[in-house]
Order: C-alpha cells, then sequence, then structure tokens
C-alpha cells in the first residue's frame, strides 16, 4: 500500500485545483452582479455584500490552499512514521481567534449601522404611501388617493371585486384606488411601503431597489426607500408561501410624480 497514499495525495490535489477553476469560471460566466441598482439605499447593501465576499473569499482560498500544501507536504510514505504531536500555541491561537473576531465585529458594526440608517429612520412626511396586501397568490396594491388617507377595511366585506374588504362607507375610503400586482412609484420621491397579508405570511421583494420585507397577517410592516431610476422591475414573492408562490408576481413601474398622478385619476375614474 504504499503508492496509495500519495495517490490520494495527488487526487486530492487534483480535485481541489478542478474545483477551483469550475467556481472560478462558474463566476466569470454567469455574472454573479446584482440586478442593476434602482433605489439610494442599495448601493450600500451591495457594497456590504461585496465587501464580505471578498474578505471571505480571501479567507476561503488562503485556508484551501494550506489545506492542500499541508496534507501534501507532511503526508506519510509507509514508512511507518509517527505524527508529530503538537498539544497548543498561545501566541498562534490567540491571534487567529482575535483577527477573525475584529473582522467580523468590524462587518457586523458596519451592517448594523447602515440598517438602522435605512430601516429606523422615518421616511419624511410627504413620501409617497403605498398599502401592499398580500394574498395567496397575488398583490392587491392600495393607493390613499387625493385625501391621503386610508380608508377602513373589513375582512367580513371580502368579496372577488372587494380583496381587501374596503369599507366603502368610510369617508376616507371613498378616493382610495386598489389594483391588483401593480406597484407604481414616484422617480426620485421617498416611497414607503405599508405591507399587510389576508392569509399566510408572504414577502414583499424588489430585487432592483435591494428592498424586501415580510408582509405578516394580522400586522402592519413598513419599509421606505427612493426609487433613482425610471422604469418597469419585478415585485415578487420571497416566501414560500404555497403551491401558486411561483406566480405571485407583480411589477413595480417608477415614473415622474406629475406622470403617476395623472395615471392615478384614471384609476381613481375607473375604481
Ligand atoms: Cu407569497
Amino acid at each position: 500500500m504504499k503508492t496509495s497514499g500519495r495517490l490520494d495525495g495527488l487526487l486530492f490535489v487534483l480535485f481541489f485545483i478542478i474545483g477551483l477553476i469550475a467556481c472560478i469560471w462558474y463566476l466569470i460566466r454567469h455574472d454573479p452582479g446584482f440586478l442593476p441598482l434602482a433605489s439610494e439605499h442599495g448601493g450600500f447593501i451591495d457594497n456590504l455584500f461585496v465587501v464580505t465576499l471578498i474578505i471571505t473569499g480571501i479567507v476561503f482560498i488562503l485556508t484551501h490552499v494550506l489545506l492542500v500544501f499541508f496534507t501534501f507536504r507532511y503526508k506519510g510514505n509507509g514508512n511507518g512514521e509517527k505524527a508529530f504531536w503538537y498539544p497548543d500555541n498561545k501566541k498562534l491561537e490567540i491571534i487567529w481567534t482575535i483577527v477573525p473576531a475584529v473582522i467580523i465585529v468590524a462587518l457586523i458594526v458596519w451592517g448594523q449601522v447602515g440598517w438602522a440608517k435605512i430601516f429606523h429612520t422615518n421616511p419624511p412626511d410627504d413620501a409617497f404611501v403605498v398599502e401592499i396586501v398580500g394574498e395567496q397568490f397575488a398583490w392587491n396594491i392600495r393607493y390613499p388617493g387625493e385625501d391621503g388617507e386610508f380608508g377602513r377595511t373589513n375582512p367580513e366585506l371580502i368579496t372577488r371585486t372587494n380583496p381587501i374588504g374596503l369599507d366603502r362607507t368610510d369617508p376616507a375610503a371613498e378616493d382610495d384606488i386598489v389594483v391588483l400586482n401593480e406597484l407604481r412609484v414616484p422617480l426620485d420621491h421617498p416611497v414607503l411601503l405599508k405591507l399587510r397579508s389576508k392569509d399566510v405570511i408572504h414577502s414583499v421583494f424588489l430585487p432592483n431597489f435591494r428592498v424586501k420585507m415580510d408582509a405578516v397577517p394580522g400586522m402592519t410592516t413598513t419599509f421606505s426607500f427612493k426609487p433613482t431610476v425610471e422604469g418597469e422591475f419585478d415585485l415578487l414573492c420571497a416566501e414560500l408561501c404555497g403551491l401558486g408562490h411561483y406566480r405571485m408576481r407583480g411589477y413595480v413601474v417608477v415614473q415622474p410624480m406629475e406622470e403617476l398622478e395623472v395615471w392615478l385619476s384614471e384609476q381613481r375614474e375607473m375604481n
């Protein structure tokens, strides 16, 4: 069995090198980048992802190169060698504990500070407010209308034509506009999303805007962001919410406020 140890080692090195090349080739072929960015805060999230990927990538490659090197360098030759007993090295252990700890804490603090800015900062009073009510398997999008106020809803009033159970006897509900799967938001203007769900947990996912937030039955969750690119984008559900989850898909239209107001008044006439 003299040669088998050597063969195993060579196979391992070969496996490692082929695997590494395959990973790099895959990354180059399939653009690992994010979808085009269309929101103000998204740049921070992208940077955080990229920096984390670079740091963990360097550590990944370094540790694996060392792993292969040591296995190869100190392999047995079948001559009955005894392993060298190396119980501990305080200095080395302190270094490899403190260095990763500092890097990880720095990443976490950076992430937390940025996230607090995105999530725990109150949106301005003139933010464009939209309500999204998830259901299996669609998004009901409600605009508050001219009064800027959402009217009362009542689950008992839910019908095919009144998917969120809007109580039209409430004066605030009179000008509310409810559309299906069509989220329109103004360009370069803060948007506040109010999310609810009629049945199970859904997750509002706007990949281009780096927005993802659960819509939970019985409560209202929020997310505010500022769209910075005009166009049409995806509105997806990121929570496996049932058999039709895959088709729970809407779209987002970002357009200048004036155009959006024209569209809203058209919808008001139809509603
Ligand atoms: Cu869903």
